[in-house]
């Protein structure tokens, strides 16, 4: 029988044998792993939970919450705040940072998350899933949202959930990209892929075709091309796949290559994008980057961008390395 290794024992493995990850953070993972191991389960339920439908509330986005979003949300926090690992932990439903209350120790270590990604798919039984990201606390007293305005650069974990037709946790602590399904019987993660590589190139692009007329022109000059496949300049045919769900869509990048795109359009022109920074667009640059692949807003690194705001925006293009960097070229062309 072939040897199963647990999401424990692979971080065991990581702090003890490859001194990557401290004991602390080890703990961290487990704990947001435990928690999205709840959200599936909520998620599995659908209808028969009342966890479908609108709670009938706003984020600080001004986006309308989903029953799921706040459950997610309390489940992370609920999850992570009494082990004495984290400081504070941030997320795309709560406006401020939630310092972890005196009652507990606190760790040396933030957390932000967007509980539950790809909001617009959940009443219709289409993957979504949790997004990531852990910092170290800057040293010093007391934690500030301040202490969280740092580059993807010094991620220090990040990962994803998938809650799709299996329940897969992708993850990285700058030791490559590891995959674990979750065995439903056993409750624990089991490691099906290492060391996850993105094909530099590729025939698949993903994007709200809906959005093309709001588009800048390096973006309608990219896609266009795509879109001419073999009678165009590219001379190949492309692919186009949208789930909706960056979780899904990245996903199905890091599986199999392709290039996600989300940029700035003229819908709301002050917004540079719609995504967010902190806890959907750095994470799954630095998963993209692990694997081989680039990520950028079209004029910078992605992870080299230093924050201004907790729920700061940015255009997003990521994937296959060669279709990145061309998309950076006629950003750079104008
Ligand atoms: P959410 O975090 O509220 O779900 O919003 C993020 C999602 C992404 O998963 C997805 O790529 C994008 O929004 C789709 O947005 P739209 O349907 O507005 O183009
Ligand atoms: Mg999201």
């Amino acid at each position: 029988m072939p040897k199963r290794i647990s999401l424990t024992r692979y971080l065991v493995e990581q702090q003890r044998m490859k001194g990557h990850i401290p004991s602390q953070l080890r703990l961290l993972l487990e704990v947001v792993a435990r928690a999205c191991k709840r959200i599936s389960q909520a998620v599995n339920k659908g209808a028969l939970g009342d966890v479908m439908g609108s709670a009938e509330s706003e984020n600080v986005q001004g986006e309308m919450q989903k029953k799921l979003d706040i459950i997610a949300n309390e489940v992370l926090i609920e999850a992570n705040e009494w082990g004495g690992h984290l400081a504070a932990m941030a997320s795309e439903e709560m406006e401020g940072i939630y310092v972890v209350s005196n009652r507990y120790p606190q760790g040396e270590y933030l957390l932000m998350f967007d509980p539950l990604d790809g909001s617009s798919n959940i009443d219709v039984n289409v993957s979504i899933g949790t997004i990531f990201s852990v910092l170290l606390k800057p040293e010093g007293v007391g934690v500030s949202e301040q202490d969280f305005l740092q580059p993807g650069t010094k991620q220090v974990a990040a990962g994803y959930c998938v809650y799709g037709p299996q329940t897969t946790l992708v993850l990285t602590v700058g030791d490559g990209v590891a995959v674990f399904t979750l065995d439903r019987e056993q409750g624990s993660f089991v490691l099906t892929e290492e060391n996850l590589r993105v094909p530099e190139d590729t025939k698949e692009f993903a994007i709200n075709m809906s959005n093309q007329r709001h588009w800048a022109e390096p973006v309608t000059r990219y896609i266009d091309e795509c879109l001419q496949g073999k009678d165009g300049s590219r001379g190949k045919d492309f692919n186009m796949r949208w789930v909706g769900s960056m979780v899904a869509d990245v996903h199905r990048i890091l599986t199999r290559g392709g290039v996600f795109l989300y940029p700035w359009d003229k819908r709301e022109p002050e917004k540079p994008g719609k995504l967010r920074l902190m806890y959907e667009a750095n994470p799954m640059s630095w998963l993209i980057e692990q694997a081989g692949g680039a990520a950028t807003d079209g004029n910078r690194r992605i992870m080299d961008i230093t924050p201004s705001k907790l729920h700061e925006r940015v255009s997003v293009f990521m994937g296959s390395k060669n279709e990145v960097e061309r998309v950076i070229s006629y950003h750079r062309q104008g």
